[in-house]
């Protein structure tokens, strides 16, 4: 088969499913070309059979606001035409679903298949937005298939976009076992703690709906109560703000800022717990990959989080703001080491017996196939 897949390139837990799924594909046989704006942080070129394909915006002095999607739908359509693509799969609607369609109608009648997966924001946050609605909904009803990474956004999607009668089938993210079992037992997050700290992982964009500074809560909660140490990976917005209160908290010699991280197994082996305290998570890839590495998950009650950690068994789920439940609920945990042992034993075993990347690649296969064959009966009939 030959697949283009477009994502965003930047650290974000949808160009980074994009980008394992183009390297898993391309290492099964398919041939897949990678189109964005710039290489995604996790692309390795490793296989003969697969390609990256930039997307160049040029500037012009009457363009305030160059016409990326413009430039990516043309791209696209280049792309199948002359790389004969048999497929397009978009990851994140805005606006790579709209240009996916307009490239799919450039070459009409000739067929070009377009498979879009929804993460999250693209349809809560911004697929929502009336600058973007119309369009999105638009996109998302004309693709030749849609999946959301988890039930909880299936249900948003049908009621944020008003799209009841489309099917959209939940396929979730995914992990490579072989990349977090290469890390146990290694000193993973322990390089930055001193005997007897337990450590606190933290890994986001910074963004607002990551409340970060629940993050920083928790920690001084827990920290109050036994020796810890908080490592927090990544970058965005709200770094600033965290930063300045760490120095009012004065508690800068046990929080250490790692910044953006392509292998954030390494930060996460050997780590105690995982922070997520998110507003909102369609999925929350970042806890799935704490899951591989034997973390436990101490987590908001909120969008796909539920269906990723499993409340008492591979990590805790608390009501949205609620720092004193999750702070205590980390201390306990921390305090009680045979049942730590055990729940981070099983968020190693569920994170592969669920969401391992053969059964998951598969399902996206099986997809494609299903699609591929539906679209050449249409344009044979
Ligand atoms: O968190 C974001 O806004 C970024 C976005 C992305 O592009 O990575 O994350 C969304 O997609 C991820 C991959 O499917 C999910 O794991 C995240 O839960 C989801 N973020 C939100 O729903 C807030």
């Amino acid at each position: 088969m030959r697949i283009g897949i477009s994502c965003y390139p930047t650290w974000g837990g949808s160009g980074v499913v994009a980008t394992e799924l183009a390297m898993a594909l391309a290492s099964a046989g398919d041939e897949v070309h990678v189109i964005s704006y710039a290489l995604p942080s996790r692309l390795q070129l490793a296989s003969e059979r697969l390609f990256f394909h930039e997307v160049v915006v040029p500037h012009y002095p009457l363009f305030e606001y160059p016409p990326y999607s413009l430039a990516l739908a043309s791209k696209m359509a280049e792309l199948a035409r002359h790389q004969r693509l048999d497929l397009l799969h978009v990851h994140y609607a805005v606006p790579n679903a709209v240009s996916a369609m307009l490239a799919k109608q450039i070459l009409a009648p000739h067929p070009l298949a377009v498979v879009t997966t929804l993460h999250g924001t693209d349809v809560t946050l911004v697929g929502n937005d009336p600058s973007y609605l119309e369009t999105t909904r638009w996109a998302v009803l004309h693709s030749d298939a849609v999946t959301a990474v988890s039930e909880w956004l299936r249900q948003s999607t049908n009621y944020q976009l008003c799209i009841e009668d489309k099917p959209i089938e939940v396929i979730p993210n995914f992990i490579e076992p072989e990349r977090f079992e290469r890390v146990r037992g290694t000193a993973g997050a322990r390089r930055w703690a001193k005997p007897g700290e337990k450590v606190l992982v933290h890994v986001s964009n910074f963004r607002p709906v990551k409340r970060v500074m629940d993050v920083l809560e928790v920690f001084l909660r827990v920290r109050a109560e036994l020796p810890a140490r908080l490592l927090l990976v990544g970058d965005g917005p709200d770094r600033a703000r965290l930063e300045q209160r760490c120095r009012t908290e004065r508690c800068c010699d046990v929080v250490t800022f790692l910044g953006n991280l392509g292998e954030v197994e390494q930060v996460l082996a050997g780590a105690d717990l995982f922070l997520l305290p998110s507003e909102n998570e369609s999925f929350g890839l970042a806890a799935l990959e704490a899951l591989a590495c034997e973390v436990p998950v101490v987590t908001t009650r909120v969008g796909g989080l539920p269906e990723v950690v499993e409340e008492g068994v591979t990590g805790l789920l608390f009501p949205l703001g609620d720092v004193e439940g999750m702070a205590a609920g980390a201390v306990a945990l921390l305090r009680d080491p045979e049942r730590h042992r055990a729940m981070a034993r099983r968020a190693r075993e569920r994170a592969v017996e669920r969401f391992s990347e053969d059964r998951i690649v598969a399902r996206y296969r099986d997809l494609y196939e299903r699609v591929l064959s539906g679209v050449h009966a249409g344009a044979a009939g």
